[in-house]
């Protein structure tokens, strides 16, 4: 199979982790929009006992700070290595990624074609799109519950913002009224454009609740995942039970709501995200249920009486900022989320703003 990369430049990058170990095997993984990725395998052990590695060249246009990230990275995977290893029933082969520093030390090899990085190959497990039933929704909050637990008492400093601003909701709305009135792409006069704003604009309170209870001092800042949805916990594929959080590259401070918000966008409702028809996204509260019920028995002892209370709201939150965010690039001219069709991102805004109704009607808002 032909590589986006020479094998020339895959080898030399694997050298550096594992200076002169054999390379038996490259192939590629295409699957992922934004960074490249390979599975190297060795003709015999290479690290920790292993022959399988994933080799990834990290994208540096979309990740500018590739090192920052890196860092984050790193430190993430090497608390969760240490947890595990101290946890005699933990399955420490497959429960966290398994970052491995290059032979000098460093977190990976910076080129112009971007940052080389590489971790251990986990076995038995896949991802999958959706979680079909609430036994699986519950599962996977689970898992991103312990995820967070088990960052709570990571050691300072504090991480890289390698995206700053992502979640300050406020911040958002108020690109969103400076998109329109710029009105770049000359679609601000558009009824239903205009429609979406004003029910944007009439959701801006319960939008803002999660990050004025934080400033309130409610709720701590936290190490959040911030893409936390079903595909990216992986599960095994006998039974279906999670096995391994990934995709750290969004790792930083952020709000337990947050990740929980973001469980709940991607499965509350029985609906893509970019279902135009609206009278299919429903708000289901079982999942919700599920969602609660998962997530609080791994987090439940680190989290706050706000952010218990506020836990809906964390699925309009996030449902509401991310609609903010499509209709935005809406009137900005499609530059920030790749479409695939004419007003794609007005159809993204359009079923966001429909969800969040949905949940504001069905659960119980604090
Ligand atoms: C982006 O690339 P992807 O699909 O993992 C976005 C998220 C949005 C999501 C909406 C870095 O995530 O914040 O929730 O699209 N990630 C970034 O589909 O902006
Ligand atoms: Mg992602």
């Amino acid at each position: 199979m032909a590589t986006t990369h020479s094998l020339e430049t895959i080898r030399s990058a694997f050298d550096a982790f594992f200076p002169g170990a054999p390379v038996q095997r490259v192939a590629q993984n295409l699957g992922g929009h934004i960074n490249q990725t390979y599975f190297v395998e060795t003709t015999r052990r290479a690290g920790g006992g292993c022959r399988l590695f994933v080799l990834q060249c990290v994208n540096k246009h979309v990740f500018p700070n590739a090192l920052g990230l890196m860092e984050n990275v790193m430190r993430i995977s090497e608390h969760l290595e240490r947890k595990s290893q101290a946890d005699p029933a933990a399955d420490h082969r497959r429960d966290h990624l398994h970052y491995l520093r290059t032979a000098d030390g460093r977190l990976g090899v910076d080129t112009d074609a971007g940052f080389w990085r590489l971790y251990r190959f986990i076995p038995h497990a896949e991802g999958r799109l959706q979680a079909e039933t609430p036994a699986e929704a519950r599962a996977a909050a689970a898992a991103f519950g312990r995820f967070q637990a088990l960052l709570a008492d990571m050691p300072p400093p504090r991480l890289v913002e390698t995206i700053p601003h992502f979640h300050d909701t406020r911040r958002r709305y108020e690109a969103l009224e400076r998109a329109f009135i710029e009105n770049r792409a000359g679609r601000a006069d558009e009824p239903e454009a205009r429609e979406l704003l004003d029910g944007f604009r009439a959701m801006r309170p319960l939008a803002l609740s999660v990050q004025k209870s934080f400033e309130r001092g409610e709720m701590p800042e936290r190490i959040t995942h911030n893409d936390a949805k079903y595909s990216n916990v992986l599960v095994d594929p006998d039974d279906g039970h999670p096995v391994c959080v990934i995709d750290l590259d969004t790792c930083m401070p952020g709000l337990s709501l947050h990740d929980f918000g973001d469980l709940m966008r991607s499965m509350c409702a029985d609906a893509p995200e970019d279902e135009p028809d609206v009278s299919k996204i429903v708000a289901r509260p079982e999942m919700y249920e599920a969602l609660a019920e998962g997530f609080l028995s791994e987090a439940g002892s680190v989290l706050t009486p706000a952010e218990r209370r506020l836990l809906p709201n964390g699925g309009a939150v996030m449902t509401l900022e991310v609609g903010v965010r499509f209709l935005t690039d809406y009137f900005e001219g499609d530059h920030y989320f790749r479409v695939a069709k004419p007003r794609h991102n007005l159809v993204r805004a359009r079923s966001q703003l429909a969800l969040a109704r949905s949940m504001a009607a069905v659960l119980p808002m604090g």
